[in-house]
C-alpha cells in the first residue's frame, strides 16, 4: 500500500493509461524547502560524509560490504570496492552535502547512508537538471524502522536546497511507478566457477564439459583498430556518444569532463582498475568509429567454502558510427555490435572476469542471445522523482530506434 511512496510526487499505479503531457509533478521554489534536517530517532544523528577522507570512505565501504543489496536467496551481496565508490561518488559536480550518513551518537558508528550525484538528464525533448540517487543502505539491525523514508526525504531536501527538484533512481523493488523496466542478462566466462558458487545451474541433459565448451572464448580480439581508449580520444568519443544517445528516449547529456571521468578514470593503485574503455580507430582514416566500456563490480559469495567473490563485468556505454549513417541497416548494425561485444567478452576473459552482465537497454537486444547471454531473475526498474513521463520501452519488447 506504499504508505510512504503515496505521499511523494511520483505517478501512481493505474493512473494515465493514455499518453500524458510530460513534466514536473510538483513545482515549488527553494524558499519553500526546510533549512534544517528532520529529527532522527533518539541516539542517532545526521552527518555529511567527507569521502575524500580515506577513513570515512572506508567506513562507507564497510557498511555497504556488510549490508548492501543481496539477491532474493541471500547467496550474493554487491561488494563495491573503495575505488569504485570514489569513481561513482566523486564525479564531476559532486558535492559533500549529497553524501549523507546517519551515525549512532554514542559509538559514532555509521549505520545508514544515501547519496546523490548531479546529472543532466534528457527525457525525450526535455532536459532535466536532476540528481541520481544511489547507495541507500540501512544497517541490518535497523531495518523495518521506517528509516528509508527519512533518508529519502533528507536527500530530497538537500537536492532541493541546491535547486534540484527531479531525480532518477533504480532498484530491484517495485515502487510507484517505473518509467522503464529492464532485465539483467548474464554471459558466463568461467562457467565452472559460476556453477560452483550456485549461480549457473547445469541445464538438464547437459554436462559440465559441454557448458565449458559452449562459453569458450578465443585469446585475442578480432576487430581491426581496437585499442584501449586514451585521453586523446575524449573529444571524438564524446561526439560519437552524444550522437548515439540521441537515438534513445532517455539518456544523460554528457560533458567532456564527464566522459573523461566515467570512461578514463585512473586507477588509484595497481589492481584497482574500475573501468575498461576501448575505441576502434579506423586504420586508414584514423577516425574513432566505435567504442565500448565495462566496469568491474564484484559480489561477495555469502556461504561458500571454495569461493569468496564473483568478479562481474557490467557493460557500460558504447556507441558505433554504424548506427549513425543516414539509413542504418539493422543487419549491419547488429553485425557490428556482435563484433564489438564479442571482443568485450574476450577482453573480460583476459582480465579474469567470471561473468559479463548487461541489461535489456540501448541496442543490447541485437546481441544478447547471439553472444550467449542468458536472462537472469533480476529486473531493474528505472524511476523518475517528481516528473511525469510516458513509459519508455526497455524490456525484451524494445523496439530498436532504427
Ligand atoms: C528502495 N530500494 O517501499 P512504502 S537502490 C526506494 N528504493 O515505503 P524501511 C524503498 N524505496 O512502501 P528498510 C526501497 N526499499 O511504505 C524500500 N523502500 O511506501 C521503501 N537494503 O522503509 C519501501 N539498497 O526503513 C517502504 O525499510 C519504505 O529498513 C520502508 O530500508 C530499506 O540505492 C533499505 O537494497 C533499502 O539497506 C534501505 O532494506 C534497506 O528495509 C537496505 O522500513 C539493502 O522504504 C540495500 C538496498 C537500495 C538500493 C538505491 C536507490 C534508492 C532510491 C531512493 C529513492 C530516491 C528518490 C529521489 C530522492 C531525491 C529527489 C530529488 C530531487
Ligand atoms: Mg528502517
Amino acid at each position: 500500500n506504499y504508505k510512504f511512496w503515496q505521499t511523494q510526487p511520483v505517478p501512481k499505479f493505474g493512473e494515465s493509461s493514455t499518453e500524458v503531457e510530460e513534466g514536473p509533478i510538483k513545482v515549488y521554489g527553494v524558499e519553500a524547502v526546510p533549512k534544517e534536517a528532520p529529527p532522527l530517532l533518539e541516539g542517532f544523528e545526521w552527518v555529511t560524509m567527507d569521502l575524500t577522507d580515506d577513513k570515512q570512505l572506508e567506513e562507507l565501504f564497510q557498511l555497504l560490504y556488510g549490508h548492501y543489496v543481496e539477491d532474493d536467496e541471500a547467496m550474493f551481496r554487491f561488494n563495491y570496492s573503495v575505488s569504485f565508490l570514489k569513481w561513482a561518488l566523486l564525479c564531476p559536480g559532486w558535492t559533500p552535502e549529497w553524501h549523507v550518513g546517519i551515525r549512532a551518537t554514542a559509538s559514532r558508528k555509521l549505520v545508514a547512508f544515501i547519496s546523490a550525484i548531479p546529472v543532466s538528464l534528457r527525457v525525450r525533448k526535455n532536459i532535466l537538471k536532476a540528481s541520481e540517487v544511489n547507495f541507500m543502505v540501512v544497517h541490518k539491525k535497523l531495518r523495518s524502522k521506517r528509516l528509508a523514508p527519512v533518508l529519502i526525504k533528507e536527500i530530497t531536501r538537500r537536492c532541493n536546497l541546491l535547486g534540484v527538484f527531479q531525480a532518477i533512481y533504480t532498484g530491484g523493488v517495485v515502487l510507484p511507478k517505473p518509467v522503464s523496466t529492464c532485465r539483467y542478462f548474464h554471459r558466463a566466462i568461467d562457467w565452472v566457477k559460476l556453477h560452483e558458487v550456485g549461480f549457473s545451474p547445469l541445464p538438464p541433459n547437459s554436462k559440465p564439459q559441454y557448458q565449458v565448451r559452449k562459453y569458450a572464448l578465443p585469446d585475442h580480439t578480432f576487430t581491426k583498430g581496437l585499442r584501449e581508449m586514451e585521453s586523446k580520444d575524449i573529444d571524438p568519443v564524446l561526439s560519437l556518444l552524444k550522437r548515439f544517445l540521441e537515438r534513445s528516449e532517455m539518456a544523460p547529456m554528457f560533458t567532456r569532463d564527464e566522459v573523461e571521468h566515467w570512461l578514463l578514470h585512473k586507477q588509484d593503485a595497481p589492481g584497482e582498475q574500475v573501468i575498461w574503455s576501448y575505441v576502434v580507430e579506423d586504420p586508414t582514416t584514423k577516425k574513432i568509429t566505435d567504442f565500448f566500456s565495462f566496469y568491474v563490480l564484484e559480489s561477495s559469495v555469502i556461504n561458500n567454502e571454495k569461493h569468496k567473490n564473483v568478479r562481474a563485468a557490467y557493460l557500460f556505454y558504447y556507441a558505433t558510427e554504424h548506427a549513425l549513417v543516414p539509413k542504418p541497416s539493422k543487419s549491419e548494425l547488429s553485425t557490428r555490435l556482435n563484433e564489438l561485444i564479442n571482443d568485450a567478452l574476450i577482453l573480460a576473459k583476459k582480465y579474469k572476469f567470471d561473468v559479463f552482465n548487461a541489461l535489456t537497454l540501448m541496442d543490447n537486444n541485437m546481441f544478447l542471445e547471439s553472444q550467449k547471454f542468458g536472462p537472469g531473475d533480476g529486473q531493474l526498474h528505472y524511476y523518475l522523482f517528481n516528473y511525469r513521463a510516458n513509459p519508455i520501452a526497455g524490456g525484451v519488447d524494445k523496439k530498436n530506434n532504427i
